[in-house]
């Protein structure tokens, strides 16, 4: 693992619309995916607002990145917005 430069505690909440769903398993699919993802702590989809909010640490993964693997899965990612949150720290 690499020396971070960030505070442990730091992360980012990323919210993109996801185009492109249409079932509850997408919901499943994309959760699992990107879930999976390195720098991914927290990952949350809403199948009728077709949206996704995913909290990551910015020293191992980008809004980019998120949007990009969701995409190769099939759907339309968009980043709307990333802010630092603070690491509730309850997983
Ligand atoms: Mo449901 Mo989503 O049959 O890719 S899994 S539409």
């Amino acid at each position: 693992v690499l020396p971070c430069a960030f505070p442990a505690a730091l992360q980012v909440r990323v919210t993109l619309s996801v185009d492109g769903m249409t079932c509850a398993s997408c919901v499943a699919t994309i959760e699992g995916a990107v879930g999976r993802l390195p720098g991914v702590a927290k990952v949350q989809v809403a199948l009728l607002a077709g949206k996704a909010e995913v909290d990551i640490n910015p020293a191992l993964t980008t809004p980019a990145a998120i949007a990009g693997a969701i995409n190769a899965m099939g759907y339309v990612g968009t980043v709307l917005s990333s802010n630092m949150v603070e690491d509730a720290g309850s997983g």
